[in-house]
Parts: structure tokens; sequence; C-alpha cells
């Protein structure tokens, strides 16, 4: 309004000027118009005077009565308004007749003046004349003159009105003119600013129907590039400068992907309902996929899509399967899936962990495939597709998957919410595309993964070899360039995020000193406070190195045996799986193994293997982490594993040697560790005897390195990485989708 009035009110004034700059020439051009007009009057009056002037001055009168007739013929002619006077000259140059309005200084011309004239203006004081003079002739004798004298004051008082109205009709067209101007450009000015708004936001044409400007067609595609490689670049760069809390997870959510709608599914549920002591309690897995996801779940009210397998869960949830979690703070529900007994074991048991669990861990245990397994897992897959799209309430959710349990989940729910950003994350390595192939489902592994519009590895090396086993086994294009697979339809992009650990630790605070945890935990073992204490953490899972980490500890003793009786080494190894026969035979073989290593160094008061086959409060895994002298991760092979890293963040002493496993993916980001290989046990045990000497600076200056590391890339920003490139890729998609609207407007030309 503003902008129209500054626009208006100038050109008005200019076309105001303008009129009076012009209203002088108008002058001139009517005065000329009105004087020629005077001319043709005065001869008209002159000729209607010709026959009662020569009556009256041939008629035989006396001189008073003439002069009195033909003054009574000017008088009553002048009466008109417009005509001031008359007078008439005789041969000798004289005034003879005339009426008394006739002015002093309107003289006679001289005798032998031209007999016409055409009329003259005569500028007095009260105003301007018209002074027309004619001959009267009578029988062809020159009688005398006429002169007619008009008053011109009507011609200025019409020349002032006339430039008033030509003032007014310049302002008026001015306005108009201003007007329609500033009505088409504020028109097309908004018309401009949304477009560039929308095609800024991305949704252009995705949001309207309406087609792109034509004006901005050509600006479009380099500013949906520009805006690309912008977003990117403040992306990475902001990525790394951004301080990574539960809070930025929030700040995402609600910036970056404008609070859209998220649901989580994975196997095992954040919060587990049990019957214990006759009541109904709430368990918590400690498990570092909870701590990641769970703020992202408490900032948007999403909903977690999980098998329900607490002895209790079926009780405390609504009529839709429902239950609000956390239980001291309902943020977000749990929206949990019901499997039969044998469902659970063939998809779970039998598929998942007899199939695919061995088959993509390199630990030389056959997976085994049965028909029935597969049946299972693929109409469970089928169940938890139904169940997401049961529970969104958008037609575009974001949906992170996680794990091995749904490698067919991702296309099933794509084919039915064709516009979700799916995130699939797989927490366990893949292999080469040999090891891989012998799995007689291995393309519909592959389609059903490439449903996702992300899926995420540990580590780049599991990256390469999923693209190498889909170059092999399926007829999809693999950009490695762009690290997307195009497998009809959509294209999935694959990326490495390594997964971590909260920072800080939240149950640290209610730790003790790491003195007093080092005290605590030698005298709970009934150890010599001065022992040296080896810890290792793990699920007892054959792929963790446990019976091999055994092995160096009983060849370091063999090769040192001075540390006999000087050293223990504390397993923890929470019970897994334990259905499962091959799980059943490790147990019986890491349990006999315990038993004949401490048989063959038999020391009471210090055992060189303490063997806790138990499940332990996340809490005291954190106290033994303090109190050891080292912590040995043996993995055959590990997607990333946590207990290296929970181990280093558990150290704010900046002591204790981390002994970690090649074939494990955090050893790509803690080589500060001593890097060892599980299946060489003279290596192993010469690290076993490296971290007992370790020099505290060395131990420290290790420590620091990867702490630093750890919190810069901690838990939240595994999380929070996932959810920038789906909004990255959910915008991108966007402005894909405008360009194909546009397109199609254009009739496939590029504008
Ligand atoms: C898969 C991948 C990847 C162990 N015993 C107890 C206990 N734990 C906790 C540890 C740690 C977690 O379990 C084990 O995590 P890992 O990462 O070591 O291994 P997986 O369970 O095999 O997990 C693995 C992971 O997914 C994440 O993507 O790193 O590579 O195999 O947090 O502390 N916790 C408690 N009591 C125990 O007895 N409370």
């Amino acid at each position: 309004m503003r902008l129209s009035l500054r626009f208006i009110v100038p050109l008005t004034l200019a076309l105001g000027v303008i009129a009076y700059a012009v209203a002088p020439l108008v002058d001139d051009f009517t005065l000329k118009w009105f004087v020629r007009d005077l001319d043709i009057r005065t001869k008209l009056i002159s000729a209607t005077l010709q026959e009662p002037l020569a009556d009256a001055m041939t008629a035989d009168l006396s001189p008073q009565v003439r002069q009195q007739r033909i003054e009574t013929v000017f008088g009553r002619i002048i009466q008109d308004e417009r005509l001031f006077a008359i007078g008439f000259c005789d041969a000798g140059g004289k005034y003879a007749y005339r009426t008394v309005t006739l002015p002093r200084n309107i003289a006679c011309r001289p005798p032998g003046s031209p007999a016409e004239d055409a009329g003259r203006v005569h500028h007095l004081a009260g105003g301007s004349l018209h002074v027309g003079t004619h001959p009267v002739v009578f029988e062809g004798t020159r009688m005398g003159e006429l002169v007619i004298v008009h008053d011109m004051s009507f011609v200025e008082r019409r020349s002032a009105d006339t430039k008033k109205y030509i003032v007014y009709l310049f302002a008026g067209i001015g306005a108009v003119i201003a007007l329609i101007t500033v009505v088409i450009a504020e028109l097309s000015w908004r018309g401009w600013v949304a477009g560039m708004k929308a095609l800024i936001r991305g949704q252009l044409l995705a949001q309207s129907p309406e087609p792109r400007a034509k004006e901005l067609r050509p600006l479009a595609r380099d500013l949906e590039e520009l805006v690309r490689d912008l977003e990117t670049e403040r992306r990475m760069r902001d990525e790394s400068q951004m301080t990574w809390v539960p809070e930025t997870l929030r700040t995402i959510l609600r910036d970056d992907l404008k609070g859209d709608e998220i649901l989580i599914v994975s196997n095992r549920e954040p919060y587990i309902h049990v019957h214990q002591g006759g009541r109904v309690e709430v368990l918590r897995p400690a498990s570092g996929l909870v701590t990641a996801l769970e703020p992202v779940m408490r900032a948007c009210s999403g909903t977690w899509i999980a098998h329900g397998a607490g002895d209790a869960d079926r009780e405390v949830v609504d009529a839709n399967d429902h239950v609000q979690v956390p239980p001291e703070s309902p943020a977000y529900q749990i929206r949990r899936v019901w499997l039969s007994k044998e469902e659970e074991a063939g998809y779970y048991y039998g598929f998942a962990n007899e199939g695919l669990w061995p088959l993509c861990h390199i630990a030389h245990t056959r997976p085994v495939f049965r028909a029935a397994d597969w049946e299972h897992y693929r109409t469970v897959n089928r169940r938890f597709a139904e169940t997401v799209v049961a529970e969104s309430r958008t037609p575009n959710p974001i949906v992170l998957v996680q794990d091995y349990h749904f490698a067919l989940l991702p296309r099933m729910i794509r084919e039915r919410l064709p516009q979700a950003t799916i995130i699939t994350f797989w927490h366990i390595p893949w292999p080469n595309p040999e090891a891989f192939g012998v799995c007689p489902w291995r393309a519909e592994l592959l389609e059903g993964m490439l449903g996702s519009s992300i899926l995420g590895f540990h580590t780049q090396f599991h990256c390469n070899n999923f693209f190498d086993t889909v170059d092999r086994y399926l007829e999809a294009r693999v950009d490695r360039e762009t690290f997307t697979i195009s497998y009809g339809g959509e294209p999935t992009e694959v990326h490495r995020y390594p997964i971590s650990i909260e920072w800080p630790l939240q149950g640290l605070a209610a730790q003790p000193s790491v003195p007093d945890c080092r005290k605590a935990i030698r005298e709970q073992l009934g150890l010599p406070p001065d022992a040296k204490l080896g810890v290792g953490v793990d699920r007892l899972d054959y792929t963790k190195g446990i019976l091999e980490r055994f092995a160096a500890i009983e060849r370091f003793l063999e090769l040192e045996p001075a540390w006999v009786g000087k050293l223990s080494f504390v397993q923890i190894a929470a019970p897994s799986r334990s259905s499962i026969d091959e799980y059943q035979s490790l147990d019986a073989r890491v349990r006999a193994t315990a038993q004949r290593i401490n048989d063959r160094f038999g020391a009471p008061a210090c055992p060189p293997i303490i063997l806790k086959i138990e499940h332990h409060d996340a809490g005291r895994v954190y106290t033994y982490y303090r109190a050891a002298d080292f912590c040995f991760v043996s993995s055959l092979h590990d997607g990333m594993n946590l207990v290296a890293k929970e181990f280093v963040a558990a150290r704010e002493d900046e002591r204790g040697v981390l002994l970690l496993s090649q074939f494990a993916g955090a050893a790509r980001e803690l080589p500060e560790a001593l890097i060892i290989n599980p299946y060489d046990t003279e290596q192993c045990a010469a690290a076993v005897g490296e971290a007992l000497t370790m020099p505290p600076d060395e131990q420290r200056a290790r420590m620091r390195s990867m702490r630093g590391l750890l919190q810069e890339f901690n838990v939240y920003r595994w999380a929070g990485r996932m959810l920038l490139d789906a909004a990255r890729m959910r915008n991108r998609r966007r402005l894909a989708a405008g360009s194909r609207l546009q397109l199609a407007a254009t009739g496939g030309r590029r504008a």
C-alpha cells in the first residue's frame, strides 16, 4: 500500500506539472481560434448594419435626428453581451457616430487605409478588446467605416476554465495510469514473490496445482541447483559444528522435518512389561538403539512399533494395542505386534538368527535356511508393514526400520505408502557377495531392502559389500559416485552411519569414583587389592570371540607365568537366544573352557577367568569398566561393537587399555586401541601383556584421543545425520516433483 502511494502521488504531480507547462500553448491556440471567430462575427454585424446605416445616412433628416437614429441602432446592437461598442468613422477619419462605450483610445484609421482590416486585439487595463474595422459602401461610394469592438473577457474566462480542465485532465489521466500500473505491478510482484518463495521452499508445484510463473522458468532450474548445493554445504558444515544432544534432535525435527510424522520399527521394544514377584514391572532393555531413538520419539510423539514379547505386555495395552511410555511421563506410544510362538520361532530364532545372523557375520558358523522359517519371516514382515500403514496418520511418514529382522519390510511399506521416507539401518555387517549368495532368497531380501529411501550401515566397507552384492544378483543400476542404487521406482541411497553411545553416559553420574570402583569390584570378586583385572562384556554370542579371548589369556599366562595369580579376566556374558542349539553349545563350550583354564593355572585367590553368565544392570556393567585395567573386545565379526565405546566413555580417569578386534566396525573409529586379530592367539597374548605394562602416559594419550572422538560422534549424531539426510531427501524430492510437473506443463521442454 505504501509502495502504491509512493508511486501514484509523484506520477499524478508530474502529469499535473506537465499540464501546467502545456497550458500557455493551449491559451495561444484558443485565443487565435476566438479572434478568428470574432472576425467572422464582426463581418456579419457589419453586413447587417450596411443597409440601415446607408438608409439613415441618405435619408432627408436633420443631423440631430440622423445621429439619434443611428446611435439608437448602435445601442440596440450592443445589447449583445459580447459586443462592447460600435463607432462610425467618416471619410475624414473621425467618429461621426459612436456608442458611449467606445473607448477613447480606439481611434479611427487614417484616411486611405486598406478597405479590409483583420481584427486587432487591444489590451486595456480592464481586459482585452477585439477591434474590427469594415467599410460602409452605398451605391459604390465608400461612405466611411464601422468600428466594431468586442469584449474579449469571455475569452479569458474560457481560457482559464480550459487551462483548469486540462490540468485536471492530465492529473486524472496520471492518477489512472499510475493506479493501473501499480495494480499490475503489485499482482505480478506477488506472483514473483510467491513463486520465488515456493521455489526456495521447493514446494512450487508439489503443493500448488498452479503452473510456475512463466518468467520464473529460466531461473528455476539454476536456483534449485544452487539451493541444493548450498543446502548440502550448510548441512556438512553445520553437522560438524552442532553440539549433539537430545535437544539437537528435537530441533532437527522441528526445523528440518517441520514436525513430520515418524514411526520406528524394531523387533525389540523399548519398554517391556513383565511379571516379577507377583507384580507387573517395566524393564528398559539396555540398548544403544533405544538411547539414540528415544529422544526422537519423545520430541515428535511418534509411534514405536515392536514385537510385544513381555509376558505382561498384553495386560497393559489399550484396545488398539498401544501403551504410552515412558511410564513416568508418557511422551510417545509403543504399538505392540503380537506373534504366535511358531511365528516367533520361525521369524526371529529361525530365519533372522539362524539364517541371516550367521550369513552376515563371517564367524564360520553355518547359516541354516528352512523354507518354513522363510514363510514366517515373510508373514511377520507383512504384518509389521500392515501395522505401519495402519499407524501412519499421513501418506508420507518417515519410517525408521531397524535391523536384519525386517529386510522385506521396506518394499512392503513402499508398495502401500509410496511417498514414505523409509530409512533402514542394518546393525550387523554386510558380507561379500559370495558369502551372501548362499542364501536361497538372496534376491528377495535385496529387493525388499531396496524399497528403502536410505539404507545405512556402520562402515563404508559394509556399504561397498552391499553395492557388490546388488551388482552381482540384481539387474539394478549401482552408482558408486552418488551412493545410489536404482532398482525400479525410487533410488535407494546407501550411506555409512557409524552408531555410537550417548555422551556423557547417563549412568556414570551415579557411579563411584574409579578407585572406589576398583576396590569394590576386587572385594566382590574376592581378588587381592592389587590384582590386575581385564573385562569382557558381551551377549553370549559366537560372533563375539569369547573363546578366542580366553585362548589369548591362557597363552599369555603360558608365556608369562609370573602373572599367574596376579591377573584375572572377568567375562560378563548376558544369555542370549538360548533356545538356539548353536548358542546352547557356545554356552557349554565357554563354561568348559573357563573351567579348564582355571584348572590349569589354578590360583584360588586370583583365577585367570571369572565367568558371569547372567544379565547385569547397566550400572553394574559400568562399574566393571571402571574397575578394569583393560577391556578385551575380540569379535570375530561385528557391525560396530558398543562395548568398546562404552569402556572408553566410562574412563573419565583417562586410564585403562582397550584391546579391539580389527573385525569390529569400531576399529575404524578407534585406531588408538590395541587393534588385534582374534584368530591370532599369539598376537592377542602379546597385546594382553602390552596392556598390562602400558605406561600411564601412553594410556592417557590413547584414551584422550578416543574420548574426544566419542564426544564428537555420539549416538545423537548418528540419529541426527539420518534425520538430516531424510529431510534433505524429502526436500529434493519435492523439488524434483516440481520440476517434473513443470516439464509436463511445458510439454516436456526444459524451460
Ligand atoms: C548389534 C551389533 C552393533 C551386554 N551385556 C550386558 C549388557 N550388554 C550391553 C552392552 C552393549 C550392548 O549390550 C551390546 O552391544 P554391541 O554393540 O556390543 O553388540 P550387539 O548386541 O550384538 O548389537 C553390533 C549394535 O547392534 C548396535 O548397532 O554395535 O555390532 O551386533 O551396550 O553394554 N548390558 C547390560 N547387562 C548385560 O549383561 N545391562
